[in-house]
């Protein structure tokens, strides 16, 4: 049994060892390549490269994302473990932090970003992604990174936070940052920090009171501050988390579902046909190929997956884009299929953590995807697509397509 490991200090625990290392860059370009290696040996395995837990089927990822109370998110989500490290920055208020704490500040966002508050900006979200993609699809050619997935949400999300003007380029270069941090310290991260310096200075400073827009979800904030929900430095922080899951999150989301579009062109097809399907496509891309692909818990107690005992107060990292495609789970995993039943998919997360902002990517997401199958006949990648290594997001960095405008 070569493949097995006993871990801990002699104890007799038998768990599979794999020695991928999931955060160097031939894996986080494309992570699918060896995911079967990681759900294959067992329901958890040993990552001998880090010394940590991993599961990365479907059943096992879930059932860790729904029980908060054992698996811990308030000692990081991320590999550092915050009660052996300072982290890099203070810790954020709805993302890193179990209840009671987190029921407090996730009811305070929840009302912020309300459907009523969506509802009203709704029109004008549509009306811009209609805008932006009548002028793309007018060029022919068209970068659907850059030029729609990164410009899209930029034209809305800051608007709707009611964010300063000026600096506005420092969020994709602060998320970029806020998501590897998540992983190990290597090239991506050192790097990342380096050029992170200037744009959290100016996240910092866009989070103030004074810097913001009065009618915006950052006044939200504070006037639940102001109602006593919270107090005003965590009204600065719990906007900070706006910033930082809000933008690359969304525009890789709809990277992706283009992306998606133009490698299953019959997919495709069947949109045009029926574009009531634009939100199943967004689930759909987010269960094909998650935006988030990982995160980590830590254990409060020892816990039994299998044969195994994870011992209490230790990282599991829970591949969340391995479960979305575990074949033990979904039919034809691989294929990416917009009117498959994808409910359950975890490309949101699950349980008291999951994914806050998710009617707001959604819709950004729906919107763009209307407006392109109302105004393209065809889209077809019209160049080379290139990829962007980060520890936690599956990112593009470019997508050069060719549109032929409807008739
Ligand atoms: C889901 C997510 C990602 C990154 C940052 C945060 C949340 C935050 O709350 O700061």
């Amino acid at each position: 049994m070569t493949n097995l490991q006993s871990i801990g200090d002699g104890a007799p625990l038998l768990i599979p060892k794999v020695d991928i290392d999931p955060f160097e860059e031939q894996f986080l370009l494309n992570p699918y390549a060896y995911h079967d290696a990681l759900r294959d040996p067992g329901p958890v395995v040993w990552l001998s490269r880090y010394n940590i837990f991993a599961m990365a089927r479907y059943e096992e990822v879930r059932s860790a994302l729904i029980d908060h109370e054992t698996f811990l998110s308030g000692r990081g989500v991320g590999l550092s473990d915050f009660a052996k490290e300072e982290p890099w920055r203070p810790p954020s208020l709805l993302l890193e932090v179990d209840p009671p704490l987190h029921d407090r500040t996730r009811s305070i966002m929840q009302s912020v970003v309300s459907p009523a508050s969506l509802k009203t900006l709704e029109p004008v979200w549509t009306s811009k992604a209609a805008a932006l993609v009548d002028q793309l699809v007018k060029q022919g050619g068209f970068d659907a990174v850059s030029d729609l997935s990164e410009a899209f949400p930029m034209l809305i999300f800051p608007d709707a936070v009611g964010l300063m003007e000026e600096g506005r380029e420092n969020l994709l270069v602060y998320a970029a940052t806020v998501f590897n941090a998540f992983g190990p310290r290597n090239r991506l991260l050192t790097e990342s920090m380096n050029t992170a310096r200037e744009a959290s200075a100016w996240v910092a400073s866009a989070c103030k009171r004074e810097n913001l827009r009065e009618d915006g979800w950052g006044a939200a904030v504070y006037e639940a501050a102001d109602n006593g929900a919270c107090t005003q430095e965590e009204a600065q922080r719990l906007l900070r988390s706006l910033l930082s899951a809000g933008v690359d999150t969304t525009v890789n989301g709809i990277a992706t579902v283009i992306y998606a579009l133009t490698q299953f062109p019959e997919q495709w097809k069947k949109l045009r046909e029926n574009p009531r399907l634009v939100r199943k496509a967004g689930e759909e891309s987010l269960r094909w190929d998650s935006t988030v692909q990982t995160f980590f818990r830590t254990t409060a107690r020892e816990v039994a997956i299998g044969d195994t005992l994870i011992p209490k107060h230790t990282k599991v990292l829970l591949f969340l884009g391995a479960a979305n495609r575990d074949p033990r789970k979904w039919e034809n995993p691989d294929r990416f299929d917009i009117t498959r039943n994808t409910s359950g998919h975890v490309g949101f997360g699950a349980g008291i953590h999951q994914c806050l902002g998710q009617m707001i990517a959604r819709l950004e997401t729906q919107f763009i995807l209307s407006a392109l199958v109302e105004k393209c006949q065809a889209i077809i990648v019209d160049g080379p697509v290139l990829r962007r290594a980060n520890n936690t997001l599956h990112a593009l960095k470019s997508l050069p397509v060719r549109v032929t405008p409807s008739s």
